[in-house]
């Protein structure tokens, strides 16, 4: 008689199977990079495609194109109209990001994609890189730092004075998720604050301006939380900035596309603005090389989301809006619903 245990104990371990969670009604494409572990997951878990960069790219259209019905991208890269026409059969944009500006979500709307971001999971740690720039930027810490490193400090003495900023005036353009959470923290710290959106919002207990320019006039720093893309295209334009003046900062953690960069430039090399925090630019990884010797700018390199435990839960918000779209074709967190399901 064979012994069961022993046979068990014996028997060839089973090779792992590759868990495919590809739909069956198409592939899954990556566009862009992603998180290396979004990256992964999609190409052993859902056996997605990755969209070349090179110059294979009309090839590998025409060969997958049709086939593709799902794609994760991110902010930095997105799906523009030109890519959705080589996607026919595409369902569904699944974004790792709140920013969806770079796809083209109007021409998605038309052709009955869907598309979705990661919304929520990331308001804290971008109002707290918020609420971290301005007070570096105010009070000078990244100067103040490498003052010291340089082995300035027994040599020179005493960095310049700072501005204070517990008590002082902001002004949010855009108070959404990420604009109220930074109002949220600031009124912590004694700030007056006021707001501009494309609508007041009824109820708010943060003063309205009408327009960006009553805004910047009336505070001492601005704060662009608004969202990218066509409806925001410099909002911050030269007369906003100089609407801010020279004793007014500009902290921006939304989109470079929000602000007129080449005026900020220029009002920040001339004295026309006291000072700026950004973590975004206008073409990233590319930052103006004026800004880089002037100490009364801190530049970030796009941290807003950065840390660990907010990028998982981006990673698995933007795995959770794939699985849904691949079991039931809605999306859990849309912007827009795919066609298929939209009443
Ligand atoms: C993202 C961002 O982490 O979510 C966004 O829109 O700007 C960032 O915080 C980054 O763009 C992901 O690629």
């Amino acid at each position: 008689m064979v012994n069961a245990q022993a046979a068990t104990a014996e028997a060839e371990p089973a090779a792992p199977q590759p868990i495919t969670r590809s739909s069956t009604n198409g592939k899954v494409l990556q566009v862009g990079p992603l998180k290396p572990s979004l990256a992964r997951t999609l190409s052993t878990d859902y056996d997605a495609l990755l969209l070349p960069v090179d110059e294979s790219r009309p090839a590998f259209l025409a060969t997958h194109g049709d086939s593709v019905n799902a794609v994760v991208t991110s902010g930095r890269t997105g799906v523009d109209a030109a890519l959705m026409a080589d996607l026919p059969n595409l369902g569904a944009i699944v974004h790792f990001g709140v920013g969806y500006d770079t796809t083209d979500v109007e021409v998605a709307t038309q052709k009955g994609v869907g598309v979705s971001n990661t919304p929520d999971v990331l308001t804290d740690c971008v109002a707290d890189t918020a609420i971290g720039l301005l007070i570096d930027t105010l009070r000078g810490f990244s100067a103040a730092d490498r003052f010291v490193r340089a082995g300035r400090w027994p040599r020179e003495g005493n960095v310049p004075l700072t501005r204070k900023v517990s008590g002082s005036r902001v002004g949010i353009i855009g108070l959404g998720r990420i604009g109220t959470a930074i109002a949220d923290r600031l009124a912590g710290f004694g700030c007056d604050i006021a707001y501009h959106n494309r609508r007041e919002i009824p109820g708010s207990r943060y003063r309205y301006a009408t327009s960006p320019a009553d805004l910047a006039a009336s505070v001492d720093i601005l704060v662009i939380a608004a969202s990218g893309g066509k409806g925001t295209q410099q909002l911050v334009d030269r007369s906003v900035l100089k609407a801010l003046g020279p004793e007014g900062f500009l902290i921006n953690v939304a989109r470079g596309s929000v602000v007129d960069e080449t005026a900020l430039v220029e009002l920040l090399g001339s004295g026309g603005l006291a000072g700026a925090g950004l973590d975004v630019f206008a073409d990233e990884p590319n930052v103006p090389a004026e800004l880089l010797d002037l100490d009364n700018v801190v530049l970030l390199p796009h941290v807003g989301s950065g840390t660990t435990a907010t990028r998982d839960a981006m990673e698995a918000l933007t795995l959770q809006n794939l699985d849904e779209f691949i079991a039931t074709g809605t999306l859990t967190t849309a912007v827009v619903q795919p066609k298929a399901v939209r009443s």
